[in-house]
């Protein structure tokens, strides 16, 4: 089941049939066991025709996001903790990354407040005084209040290499600013936990060529998900729910960073796919 934010209300697609439901955002996804009540509630939504569907899918979506913050680990990959490696190890930060991967507690930080969340197929902003930008393409967990994973979206974890390299301390600023996340197409709210078979693939165009492909199964992570949700949830609240990025798997290689212009598709299995152009933020 997928659920789609639109500026003519939230859509459900199930069993190749589309509903529209009347209920706000945040009273409609913050609850436990999300994909049995959208099962139950479908006999009382308005079915939509193929084409009013399709209209609405086919115009531009919302971010899959209401009042709700967003979060982000690190370091849950190999990929991610040998690259992060490599980037701080003049400035003698590396060793904290090798540490957290290895350590109980998980690294997690604040990411984003909704109104810095890009939707599909708007731009993400790379910052002015960053030399070198990636995006990062993560699973998502969208977790209820009471810290219940109910549904996965995409996530871009938008991430300066240069000013985390600099100093780790560093951090916020490398990942926190305007358009620095973004969030799509849908919830997917399956009724069973994601399999872990499921691939996440990224690839980055750049006038008209490929300049970066990759792709990787989420089983490569070293955590658990729900062992990611429940340190989050220790000692904080999440009224609306909330949304945790699990960290990326996929790093373009050493030189590589992003320039405006290039448009950055990143899909997950059984959720589609989240394009978004990547610009500087207009002064
Ligand atoms: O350690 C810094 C951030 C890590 C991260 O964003 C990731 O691994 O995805
Ligand atoms: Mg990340």
């Amino acid at each position: 089941m997928k659920l789609f934010k639109t500026h003519q209300g939230n859509i459900v697609e199930h069993n190749n049939q589309y509903y529209r439901i009347g209920l706000p955002w945040d009273e409609l996804v913050n609850r436990s066991g999300l994909h049995h009540f959208l099962q139950t509630h479908l006999q009382h939504a308005e079915l939509l025709s193929p084409v009013q569907a399709d209209a609405l899918l086919n115009s531009k979506l919302l971010a899959p996001i209401g009042a709700q913050e967003v979060w982000a680990a690190g370091v849950t990959y190999l990929r991610s903790r040998d690259a992060r490696m490599e980037e701080s190890k003049d400035s003698g930060g590396a060793t904290f990354y090798d540490k957290v991967y290895e350590a109980e507690r998980p690294e997690l930080f604040f990411k984003a407040h909704p109104h810095r969340v890009a939707a599909p197929g708007e731009d993400v902003y790379i910052r002015h005084d960053s030399t070198w930008n990636v995006p990062e393409p993560e699973l998502t967990l969208f977790i209820d209040s009471k810290g219940g994973i109910e549904a996965y979206t995409i996530g871009n974890d938008m991430s300066s290499r240069s000013i985390e390299g600099e100093n780790p301390l560093y951090l916020p600023q490398a990942k926190v600013y305007q358009r620095s996340a973004a969030l799509g197409p849908c919830l997917f709210i399956p009724s069973t936990p994601i399999s872990p078979l499921t691939k996440i693939s990224m690839v980055i165009h750049r006038g008209g060529k490929n300049v970066y492909t990759g792709e990787v199964a989420i089983s490569q992570i070293k955590r658990k998900l729900p062992e990611l949700a429940s340190w989050l949830y220790r000692d904080m609240d999440f009224p609306h729910g909330c949304f945790l990025m699990t960290g990326t798997c996929l790093v373009p290689a050493g030189e590589f960073t992003l320039a405006p212009g290039d448009k950055v598709d990143i899909s997950i299995d059984g959720i589609g796919t989240l394009t978004n152009t990547v610009r500087y933020k207009p002064s």
